[in-house]
């Protein structure tokens, strides 16, 4: 799809020229721009006000030194970031990154993401996005803790309960967060929500762990049965074996699905009995294992070296859970010769301009990341909410606003692509409903 608006091909053009080298970011503006096309034409006012010059352009980007010492006594640096995208709806909200493949476009491309994900889950949260290029593979507890420590030491004067609330993503869950929220509050001398994802005996949301894998499930049910399809009896490939893959796994095997494969950076497992998620948890989250290591316990399973081959497996729903643009346009092909019949995404952008394009020319039901996976961060919405009034809501009340909110984003995604005339299309409704509501309130807010 290419842009017709004059307007919007100029902004196109200073967005590359402004952000060089860092293709991930212009992608993510790309795929905004192009379905906001509609809306440039029917809401003149907005251009008017400045809105999409301003929101391309993050507020605030923040980058700084991480030095730490390793088990053997030798200095290490890595580079930390955080990107403070936009503040109209609320204070700067989401993950912290730490992957060796991260630097700046990686988390503006993030940031960007996050600000329409958020403005969809309904709670006043605005978007941003941090990291660091440490790779936590292969490192010690001592390690994770010196690193986190050193990253807040820095990133504490930038964030805040009321500013900026930084998450868990990918290499960040619990034990990361649980170093980090402890290096804030010694040297902040405060106990606040300024952090989410925390341990259950410090603030921590019950149903935060499995928000983001049950919500893009709820999401995706609303999709399928919008549509007069179910869960029940399908064949369900989801890539990465993380926090998303494993929560995503249970609700989808909860609902009738048969999920046959999970992956890592290594390689996927393939078990035609549907997986057995009991010992994948114990692989990763006990014992941060690999996922062939599912071999040792299911000999009848079957390994294959390298992660992209997972989508030659047949089947009916594939939920990309992983990384950005794990998906390309010939595997997206692969998946359709082979059946594949709807994509629904769980890691951010996971699947590449050319993937979305044979989605939507072949017909699939397509959930886009922004909606589908943003029940990670309206949980923790939930977890400030109860941090502020300080209580803690009991699993199933959390669990069920979180069903409700992805409900509501499916209802909103479906509803902004049938008033733009591009019914069915969910990736152009959840950026044009995330995109309304942040740029009503940069319009009100004036020229900031
Ligand atoms: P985890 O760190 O728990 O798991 C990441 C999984 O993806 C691992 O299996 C990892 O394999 C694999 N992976 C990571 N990078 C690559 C890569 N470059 N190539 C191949 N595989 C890779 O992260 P999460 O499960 O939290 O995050 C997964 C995705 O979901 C990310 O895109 C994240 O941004 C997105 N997301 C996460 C949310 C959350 O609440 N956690 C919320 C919304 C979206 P390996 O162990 O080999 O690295
Ligand atoms: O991409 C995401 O939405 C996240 N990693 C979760 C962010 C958050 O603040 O919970």
């Amino acid at each position: 799809m290419a842009l017709k608006n004059q307007y919007l091909i100029d902004l196109m053009e200073t967005v590359k020229k402004r952000n060089q080298g860092e293709p991930e970011f212009i992608q993510a503006v790309t795929e905004v721009l192009e379905t906001l096309e509609p809306v440039v034409e029917k809401r003149p006012d907005l251009v008017e006000a400045g809105v999409l010059d301003r929101i391309v352009e993050p507020e605030r980007q923040i980058m700084f030194r991480v030095p730490w010492v390793d088990d053997n006594g030798k200095t290490q640096v890595n580079r930390g970031f955080r990107v403070q995208f936009n503040s109209a709806i609320g204070p700067y909200k989401g993950g912290i990154r730490l992957h060796p493949s991260v630097y700046l476009g990686i988390i503006k491309f993030l940031g960007f993401e996050q600000v329409f994900k958020n403005s969809l889950t309904t709670l006043p949260m605005g978007g941003g996005k941090g990291g660091s290029d440490f790779d936590p593979k292969g490192k010690s507890d001592g390690e994770i803790m010196r690193f986190c420590q050193s990253f807040m030491t820095e990133l504490c004067r930038h964030i805040g309960a009321d500013l900026d609330v930084p998450a868990g993503d990918i290499g960040t869950g619990a034990r990361e967060i649980g170093y980090m929220f402890g290096q804030y509050k010694r040297i902040r001398n405060e106990f606040t929500g300024v952090l989410t994802g925390k341990g259950l005996t410090y603030g921590g949301s019950l149903a935060r762990t499995q928000a983001t894998g049950y919500g893009l499930c709820y999401f995706t049910n609303e999709m399928l049965q919008a549509n007069g399809k179910s869960f029940e009896g399908k064949t369900v490939v989801i890539s990465g074996s993380g926090n998303v893959a494993i929560y995503a796994t249970e609700k989808a095997q909860s609902y009738g699905a048969k999920v046959v494969a999970l992956s890592d950076s290594n390689g996927y497992i393939y078990d035609a009995d549907g997986i057995k998620l009991d010992i994948v948890k114990e692989i990763k989250e006990v014992r941060r294992g690999r996922i062939k290591e599912y071999l040792d316990a299911v000999p009848t399973a079957t390994y294959t070296e390298g992660c992209s081959g997972i989508w030659t497996i047949p089947c009916d729903i594939a939920l990309p859970c992983a990384t950005q643009n794990e998906i390309d346009g010939e595997s997206a092909a692969i998946l359709v010769k082979n059946g594949c019949w709807c994509v629904s995404e769980g890691a951010n952008m996971p699947s590449t301009p050319e993937a979305i394009e044979t989605y939507l020319s072949n017909g699939l039901l397509y959930g886009p990341a922004k909606a589908a996976n943003a029940g990670g961060v309206a949980t923790s919405g939930l977890e400030m909410s109860q941090n502020s009034e300080r209580l803690s809501w009991s699993f199933e009340e959390v669990d069920a606003k979180l069903h409700g909110i992805m409900k509501s984003i499916f209802k909103a995604c479906d509803d902004a692509a049938k008033e733009y005339g591009m019914e069915g299309n969910y990736m152009a409704g959840a950026n044009i409903a995330g995109f309304l509501k942040v740029a009503e309130a940069m319009k009100a807010q004036g020229c900031v």
